[in-house]
C-alpha cells in the first residue's frame, strides 16, 4: 500500500472537511428550496471515502454506489462546482442538471452513479468488473451499498456469480446502523453483516470505518487480491450517519445521545488530533485549511447560483423517442 504519511493525513483532513462542509451547505440550500427532490447526506461516513481513495489506483479503478453519492465523484476528481450545480438542477451540472442529487455520474472519472433503487447498483458493479476481466483491463471496481441493501436478492445473486467468475470487485457495505428508520438488528437475526461473505466462501471482514487508516488497509488488501485475479472480497465498513436518512426524516428511531456518542469518534476530529499530536501541522496551519475549505464551498455555491437552468429542449434529447411517434410534436 502507498505509505500513510504526514501528507496523507493533511489531505485526509482537508478532503473530509470539504466533503462535510459541502454537504452542510447542501442541507442549508435545500431548506431554502434551491435544491429539490431527495437529499441524502454522507456526514459521518467520510472516512470510508478517504481510506478507499488512498487504497485505489484512481487512474484505473472504478466506483459505484447508491444515492448517498455527492462526495465520491469529488474525491475521484470531478469538479465540485459541477456537482453542486447538478444538485441545483443547472445546465452546468455533471448531467446538465437532469440527474439531480441521486444521480451524479462521471464516466471520465470512472464514477458510475448514483442509483436510487436499493441494491440496484450491486449487479452493475459486478458487471463493470466482468467487463474489465473480459477485456483484460487491469482495473478493480469498488461496489458500495448500505446495510439495508444487503437484504436485497440482487446482492446474493451477484455474490454467487462474482465468486464463481473470480471478478475483480470489492463489495463494500457501509453499515451506518440504519436503513431509513430500521436498525440493522431489526432486519436480520445476525448483525454481523460481513459474515454473509462466508456463505459464498468469499474473503470477508468487519472494518472500523470511523478511521480512514483502517479502511485504507482493509481495502488495499482486497484491491490487491482482486488485481491479482484472486476474486472478490466482502467488507462490512462500520460507520454512522449523523443526519437523518434524507432531509425529511424526523429521526424518531434513535436518540440524540446515540448520535452524540458517535460524534465523539468523529473521523475528522480524530484525524485533526493525530495531525496536532504528531506535529504534522500547527493550529494556525489548520485554520488556514479551514479557511480554504470555506472559500471553496462558497465558490461552489456561487457557481451553482449563477449558472443557468438547462434549455427545455435538452429534456427531449436525453430520452428515447421513436422517430415516427405522432403524439409529441415538441420538436417543432
Ligand atoms: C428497491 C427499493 N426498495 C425501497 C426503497 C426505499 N428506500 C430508499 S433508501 C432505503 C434504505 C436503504 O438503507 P441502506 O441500504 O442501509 O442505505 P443508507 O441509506 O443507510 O445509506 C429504502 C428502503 C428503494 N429506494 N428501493
Ligand atoms: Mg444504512
Amino acid at each position: 500500500m502507498k505509505k500513510i504519511t504526514k501528507a496523507t493525513y493533511l489531505k485526509w483532513y482537508e478532503d473530509m472537511l470539504f466533503w462535510r462542509k459541502f454537504e452542510d451547505k447542501l442541507a442549508q440550500v435545500y431548506i431554502q428550496q434551491k435544491v429539490r427532490g431527495f437529499l441524502h447526506l454522507y456526514n459521518g461516513q467520510e472516512a470510508i471515502l478517504a481510506g478507499a481513495l488512498h487504497a485505489m489506483d484512481t487512474e484505473k479503478d472504478r466506483m459505484i454506489t447508491a444515492y448517498r453519492n455527492h462526495v465520491q465523484p469529488i474525491g475521484l476528481g470531478v469538479d465540485p462546482k459541477r456537482v453542486m450545480a447538478e444538485l441545483y438542477g443547472k445546465g452546468t451540472g455533471t448531467s446538465q442538471g437532469l440527474g439531480g442529487s441521486m444521480h451524479i455520474f462521471s464516466k471520465e472519472h470512472r464514477f458510475y452513479g448514483g442509483h436510487g433503487i436499493v441494491g440496484g447498483q450491486i449487479p452493475l458493479g459486478a458487471g463493470l468488473a466482468f467487463a474489465d476481466k473480459y477485456f483484460k483491463r487491469d482495473a478493480v471496481t469498488l461496489t458500495f451499498m448500505g446495510d439495508g441493501a444487503t437484504r436485497q436478492g440482487s446482492l446474493h445473486e451477484t455474490l454467487t456469480m462474482a465468486v464463481n467468475w473470480n471478478l475483480p470487485v470489492v463489495f463494500c457495505v457501509e453499515n451506518n446502523g440504519y436503513a431509513m428508520g430500521t436498525s440493522v438488528a431489526r432486519t436480520a437475526k445476525s448483525t454481523d453483516i460481513w459474515k454473509l461473505g462466508n456463505g459464498y466462501e468469499m474473503p470477508c471482514a468487519p472494518v472500523d470505518a470511523m478511521d480512514p487508516e483502517k479502511v485504507a488497509e482493509a481495502l488495499d488488501e482486497a484491491i490487491t487480491r482482486a488485481r491479482k485475479g484472486e476474486g472478490p472480497t466482502f467488507l462490512e465498513l462500520k460507520t454512522y450517519r449523523y443526519r437523518g436518512h434524507s432531509m425529511s426524516d424526523a429521526q424518531h428511531y434513535r436518540t440524540k445521545d446515540e448520535v452524540a456518542e458517535y460524534q465523539k469518534i468523529d473521523p475528522i476530529t480524530k484525524v485533526r488530533s493525530i495531525i496536532i499530536d504528531n506535529k504534522y501541522a500547527t493550529e494556525d496551519d489548520i485554520k488556514k485549511i479551514d479557511k480554504r475549505v470555506k472559500d471553496k464551498v462558497k465558490e461552489c455555491e456561487q457557481f451553482a447560483e449563477e449558472s443557468a437552468f438547462p434549455e427545455k429542449n435538452v429534456m427531449y434529447d436525453v430520452v428515447y423517442e421513436q422517430e415516427d411517434y405522432p403524439f409529441l410534436p415538441h420538436k417543432l
